[in-house]
């Protein structure tokens, strides 16, 4: 039977944007408007899973071996909305030196990983110099591994602070390692949102400005919306417009992460509560069927639970992140999920929502494709996992050898 025969809307007012859909036409902020004040979960779910069978074939479900890194938690700015920033002299604000990361991570980083995700505080006194070095020492220690850092809000505070434009920090930032930004700091674009939630922050032109410079400097990024708080419908769909028109313009960003908004231990979470699971995955849908020139939707499981990312990958969503170890910003917020979920969660959830697990690196380039039994690849990983063990137990003793035998 054809796919358009079998999604039968219940909600009448569906109807029209579903013959769009199926025509390949592109929807409009009506049509954006519609859909987030439709009730009919399944039918857009529907929808968004046909557009994501049609951009992607719908059976690889992709997540990479990364790690986060927050080189520091003081910042400058006052977003109402974040629980992680500190203040300099505040008792838990820490500032980490270059080498300091570079070895605190040591005992996580193994030749499989291939990713660092680098966000942090836009520290006031440390200068453009200090993040330039995080990014010469992470890259000469790792150097096989790929370094998504900065959102276009850090580049952009960057340029305030030395004078020089975004290109020449980008240019910079290139020359010390940087390989790809990530998609944070967008929260939401309209001034009227964001002027409440983050009124110090680059506004959007300037976000999408910074996107748009790196995209010509050849760099890949991603993009992001922060939902569930104070913003309305409409706030969501400007949002996600005005990323599509330009994504049209330069082709340069890769995925979309929709962010849902974690209340605790920050400001507005007094006025702003927990969205729900519908509204999550509402949200996803609609991107999926808005951004029609993204290529991917990230269901990023670290904020929606893995349960609630599993359902995802029948809502449009083909990404879930990775394995991501020592998630700071959304745990300070109230985040209830997991820090850390290895390679073998993260297929055995895929494999559970009956899709295939790919793994990738930041750019999209397929590692590998786990498509033999379930039973076969768990061997294999916990053989790998009890051999790194081993070795690790092995190196020990022999380090505490040589310490004995020097004394
Ligand atoms: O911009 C801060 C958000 C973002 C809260 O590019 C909060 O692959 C919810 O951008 N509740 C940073 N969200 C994280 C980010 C990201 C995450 C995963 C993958 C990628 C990618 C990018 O975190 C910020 C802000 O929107 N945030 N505080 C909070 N209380």
């Amino acid at each position: 039977m054809d796919i358009e025969l079998a999604i039968q809307p219940n909600d009448p007012a569906l109807i029209p944007i579903a013959e769009k859909i199926y025509a390949g036409q592109r929807l409009t902020f009506e049509d954006g408007l519609t859909l987030f004040h439709s009730y009919d979960l399944l039918t857009i779910g529907q929808l968004a899973d046909y557009v994501n069978r049609r951009l992607n074939g719908g059976k690889y479900v992709y997540f990479n071996h990364n790690r986060h890194v927050n080189p520091t938690n003081i910042c400058a700015f006052h977003c109402n909305f974040c629980s992680f920033r500190r203040d300099p002299g505040d008792p838990d604000a820490y500032a980490w030196m270059p080498e300091e990361i570079v070895e605190r991570i040591r005992p996580t980083v193994t030749p499989q990983i291939t990713e660092f995700h680098i966000v942090g505080g836009l520290h006031p006194h440390y200068g453009f110099e200090y993040y330039l070095n995080v990014l010469r020492a992470l890259k000469k220690a790792y150097p096989w591994v790929h370094l998504k850092a900065f959102t276009a809000v850090e580049i952009d505070f960057f340029a305030q602070m030395t004078g020089l434009s975004h290109e020449e920090i980008l240019r910079q930032l290139i020359d010390a390692g940087l390989d790809s930004m990530p998609g944070g700091g967008a929260e939401i674009f309209h001034p009227e949102i964001r002027r409440k939630i983050c009124p110090e922050k680059a506004d959007a032109d300037t976000w999408l400005a910074v996107h748009r410079t790196a995209h010509q400097l050849g760099l890949r990024t991603n993009a992001t919306m922060l939902y569930g708080h104070i913003e309305k419908y409409e706030h969501r769909v400007d949002h996600l417009l005005r990323l599509r028109a330009l994504q049209d313009e330069t082709g340069g960003f890769q995925t979309f992460i929709p962010l849902r908004y974690h209340p605790e231990n920050n400001q507005l979470g007094r006025r702003a509560t927990w969205t729900t699971a519908h509204d999550t995955l509402k949200t996803i849908a609609i991107s999926r069927l808005l951004l029609d020139n993204f290529p991917h939707i990230k269901a990023y499981w670290i904020m929606l639970t893995p349960p609630i990312a599993q359902i995802a990958l029948h809502f449009g969503a083909d990404d879930i992140d990775g394995t991501v170890m020592e998630e700071k910003v959304y745990h300070e917020a109230g985040a209830t999920t997991e820090q850390y979920l290895d390679k073998l969660d993260l297929i055995r959830l895929i494999r559970a929502a009956g899709k295939i697990p790919v793994e990738r690196d930041t750019l999209y380039h397929i590692l590998r494709v786990y498509d033999e039994p379930l039973e076969e690849i768990e061997a294999e990983i916990i053989a790998r996992r009890r051999r790194r063990i081993a070795e690790q137990a092995r190196k020990k003793r022999e380090l505490q050898h040589a310490q004995v035998s020097s004394r």
